[in-house]
């Protein structure tokens, strides 16, 4: 990007947008968290730590380390009651001389299983008022994503908009792109789990988008894939229930509910299937969700032939 004085940095960009000044610390914070990160990435040998997380999952040593890069610095940052990680077990809470406005729930490293590989990874960050945590995505008032790719890019949802920052080799985030907006649908899709495993009914829809005409997109790791999608204005990402899994793989908290408040923020939609997946009440920090997240028409297709083909189920039976 050339250097020319019309370059906005996050910290002013949230400054003229009358961000709340706690709010707009603590977005600095974490996408400061997230420079080490990207350092890591790049610099940090690979392999394993030797434990595993919550969920039974090897941990990288950069697992370990992001998840501690980003715990460390919104603990002592003075703006934090309680956050969740998705590596760590319990909800801890931040070192506070005076009270916190914020919790926040992340997801350090989303995608670790293709550090090896040398394909994009990325953090993903839910902020919610206050000190609960356990509540639906609705009452989050920021959510944001860092994808670590050919650049290092920051995707922010924030009162009803979507803004990119890129990382510049300066160590600063600058606007890439003001209110990035979803048209109504897409020609491209994303589609996670094992095929064998889909239920009739989201077989026949990922039928349906390949019948027309749409493009399969899929990296493997969830927020480039749904940073494809987001960026190219439309399409569908989608990791649905499954058989033995019926609340699917990627996490409510962690995953979810953050990626579900952007896309609606650019004017596209989230479900699990049958309903808003930011209307979904959750139970603990590690409940797990079906998601279809893309523009509206591919979400409500999603839904319409999940519907159709579980009101024939039904019939089948009577
Ligand atoms: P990973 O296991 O590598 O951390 O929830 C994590 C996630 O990756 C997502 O980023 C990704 O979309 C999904 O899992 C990939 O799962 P599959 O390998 O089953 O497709």
């Amino acid at each position: 990007m050339p250097l020319t004085s019309k370059v906005e940095p996050l910290r002013s960009f949230l400054f003229e947008q009358g961000v709340e000044g706690t709010l707009r610390g603590l977005i600095c914070e974490v996408a400061d968290a997230c420079k080490y990160i990207d350092y890591a990435i790049k610099m940090t040998e690979l392999g394993f730590a030797g434990t595993s997380n919550v969920y039974g999952e090897e941990q990288l040593a950069l697992d370990v380390l992001s998840d501690e890069l980003i715990s460390s610095r919104l603990s002592k940052c003075g703006l934090v009651v309680n956050m969740a990680s998705e590596e760590q077990q319990n909800i801890f809470s931040a070192f506070l001389k005076e009270p916190g406005e914020y919790s926040v729930c992340f997801d350090p490293l989303d995608g670790s299983s293709l550090v090896d590989v040398n394909l994009a990874v990325g953090t993903i960050v839910s902020i919610f008022p206050g000190k609960e945590l356990v509540r639906p995505g609705r009452e989050q008032v920021a959510a944001l994503f860092v994808l670590y790719g050919p650049r290092t890019t920051m995707v922010l949802g924030l009162e009803g908009r979507v803004h990119e920052f890129t990382l510049n080799p300066l160590g600063s985030y600058t606007l890439s792109q003001e209110d990035v907006k979803m048209d109504e649908s897409g020609k491209i899709y994303s589609p996670g789990g094992d095929t064998r495993k889909y239920s009739p009914g989201h077989s026949a829809f990922i039928e349906a988008l390949k019948n027309d005409g749409y493009k399969l997109r899929y990296s493997g790791g969830m927020v480039p894939d749904v940073n494809h999608v987001l960026m190219k204005g439309g399409g569908l990402f989608t990791y649905p229930a499954l058989e033995g899994s019926p609340r699917g793989k990627l996490r409510l908290m962690f995953e979810a509910n953050p990626m579900a408040f952007i896309l609606e923020a650019a004017g596209g939609a989230a479900s699990d299937g049958t309903k808003r997946i930011l209307d979904v009440e959750p139970e603990s920090v590690q409940d797990r969700c079906p998601v279809y997240l893309g523009s509206k028409k591919e979400v409500a297709l999603a839904e319409n032939m999940l519907k159709e083909a579980g009101s024939e189920k039904g019939a089948e039976k009577t």
